[in-house]
């Protein structure tokens, strides 16, 4: 870990904050599942929050960002409001898909959050749609889509690059390599496992191998890159080497994992590590990040508390937002 620029103590924490409300969030989640408050489909990014804070800490508003259904750490890392997420979450009106999206389908276009999706690569296309819009707007803005490992196979992944790469369009591809996708070890299922960051080669599109758990690489790449995409140089790859510290979703234990392997990643904690940098580097101290902690739960339980007190949708508007009204 190496941070290389002149940032104030305010944004540090800031940063630090931001993963540590991702995590705090998603084990309240798991408490919420336990309890039957929220139900349906979770699947938690604990262990890859370096890479969400990092790279949306780089962005403009202006911005575009999509996501797989892994959403609610780049949800957060956005600045979506928790409470928000939250009563998605547990199905009530307020959320920010009135309840009926869910986990994996968090969406604020007021911050040019285009959706978390649930088709794997399916936000993919749609990232590139956005690039192409970006670009005819003229307004400098980039588009970032994440993804991960499972994507790499899809034929939505290979389209996406070539048309990007033909039309030149500003579009950062992050492919957030936990390893896995669902039970599948990554290097039984894709050809180009050891080196997902080439698989830009073959449409001319440069790549950049990171460590996702190392909050200043993330950041580092994604202002080195920054102007390079804004500025109409055509797209980048950025493979970011992660893990996921729970199952794929609330319903897997993840057995099928090494032990080794799972403690080696566990030991690698990308908030514990950014934290004890802050710390010996003398950037912060332990009273502070402390501060900060405790400033999270406190949001985190009110999250909570907005949740359960909000409403559920009326039952009249099960057939709302189905189709787009008539102009
Ligand atoms: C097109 C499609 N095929 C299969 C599935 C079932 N599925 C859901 S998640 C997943 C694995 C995706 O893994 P990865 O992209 O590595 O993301 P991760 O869960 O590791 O973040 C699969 C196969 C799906 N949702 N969409
Ligand atoms: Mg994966």
């Amino acid at each position: 870990m190496n941070l290389k620029e002149k940032i104030s103590k305010t944004e540090l924490i800031g940063l630090y904050r931001d993963m540590a409300l991702i995590r705090e969030f998603e084990n309240e989640t798991y408490r919420q599942y336990m309890q039957k408050q929220i139900k349906g489909f979770l699947h938690v990014y604990s262990g890859e929050e370096a890479i969400a804070v990092g790279i949306m800490s780089v962005l403009k508003e202006h911005d575009y960002i999509t996501t797989h259904y892994r959403d609610h750490g780049h949800a957060l890392a956005r600045g979506l409001d928790p409470k928000r997420i939250m009563a998605e979450l547990f199905g009530k009106a307020t959320g920010y898909s009135k309840g009926k999206g869910g986990s994996m389908h968090l969406f604020d276009s007021s911050r040019r959050f285009m959706g978390g999706y649930a088709i794997v690569a399916g936000q993919m296309p749609i990232a590139t749609g956005l690039a192409l819009a970006a670009q005819h707007e003229k307004k400098n803005a980039l588009v970032v889509c994440f993804f991960g490992d499972g994507a790499m196979q899809e034929g939505e992944f290979h389209e996406s690059m070539n048309l990007a790469a033909i039309w030149k369009l500003p579009i950062v591809f992050i492919c957030e390599n936990n390893l896995y996708g669902m039970g599948a070890a990554v290097d039984s299922t894709y050809a180009l496992h050891d080196e997902i960051y080439k698989a830009g080669d073959a449409y001319k599109i440069p790549g950049y191998k990171i460590d996702g758990m190392d909050l200043f690489e993330v950041r580092n790449v994604m202002q080195k890159i920054d102007s390079h995409v804004r500025d109409g140089n055509g797209p980048v790859l950025i493979e970011a080497q992660t893990y996921r510290f729970r199952g794929h979703s609330i319903s897997d234990p993840a057995a099928y994992r090494p032990k080794e392997e799972v403690e080696y990643w566990l030991g690698r904690d990308p908030i514990v590590l950014v934290r004890n940098y802050l710390i010996e580097q003398g950037l912060v101290t332990e009273e502070e990040l402390q501060e900060a902690d405790e400033s999270v739960e406190q949001e985190v339980t009110e999250a909570v508390g907005f949740a359960q007190e909000s409403p559920f949708p009326e039952a009249e508007a099960l057939y709302d937002d189905v189709y787009a009204d008539e102009e």
